[in-house]
């Protein structure tokens, strides 16, 4: 049952545990094409994060700002394309949680080893903040860390593990969001890593 976080955000546990095989193949073929890698902020901080994209836009940092481009700045060439079961599993969770119609142009792909962590921050690069994000955890246990609205708002901590999908619309799509340092372990299906997907709508 979707269980609820704060307004508009919702957690459905395990629902991408059935297609996780599918998921996983995909990523492999999207990160074969657009490599892991670790940006820069604008501060000059490397991320401990390695990212990569797929879909028409993707999500970038450099020392001039952030930004969607519709190339990966490394090869030059368009992001690999939305694989079908990402576009698939991201339409039918964000329906599960009262958000039809969901089509995401632009999938972020997080992979988090052990002791990598992503700063408390908000999500607002994208043009459409009427739109819900959605987020796939696969792998390792994650602490997930949801503030409010105020970036001095205390976190609330939810543990996500392999195959948790969250979907953030509504009041929630703007609160401050983080992930504490990722522990040490061994994920049957992925070793010592969790990749977290991140499905927005950029345009
Ligand atoms: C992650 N990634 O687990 C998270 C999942 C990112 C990022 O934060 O920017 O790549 S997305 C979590 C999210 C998005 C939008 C709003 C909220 C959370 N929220 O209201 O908490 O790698
Ligand atoms: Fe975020």
């Amino acid at each position: 049952a979707p269980e609820l976080m704060a307004p508009g955000a919702v957690l459905l546990r395990g629902f991408a545990g059935a297609v996780d095989a599918a998921l996983l193949e995909a990523v492999a073929q999207v990160i074969a094409a657009a490599p892991l890698r670790h940006l820069v902020t604008p501060g000059g901080y490397t991320m401990t994060v390695a990212m990569s994209n797929c879909g028409a836009l993707g999500w970038t940092s450099s020392r001039s700002g952030y930004r969607y481009t519709s190339t990966d700045p490394l090869s030059g060439q368009p992001w690999p394309p939305m694989p079908g079961c990402f576009a698939d599993l991201a339409l039918r969770a964000a329906a599960e949680a009262g958000f039809n119609d969901f089509r995401p142009d632009a999938c972020l792909i997080n992979r988090y080893e052990p002791g990598a962590r992503l700063s408390l921050h908000q999500d607002r690069d994208e043009s459409d903040l009427s739109a819900p994000i959605v987020s796939v955890s696969l792998g390792l246990p994650a602490v997930f860390l949801f503030g409010g609205t105020r970036r001095t708002d205390r976190p609330t901590r939810y543990q996500l593990v392999h195959g948790d999908v969250a979907v953030w619309g509504g009041p929630s799509r703007l609160a401050y969001h983080g992930v504490a340092p990722l522990a040490e372990g061994e994920h049957p299906r992925l070793g010592r890593q969790r990749i977290n997907l991140t499905f927005r709508c950029a345009a």
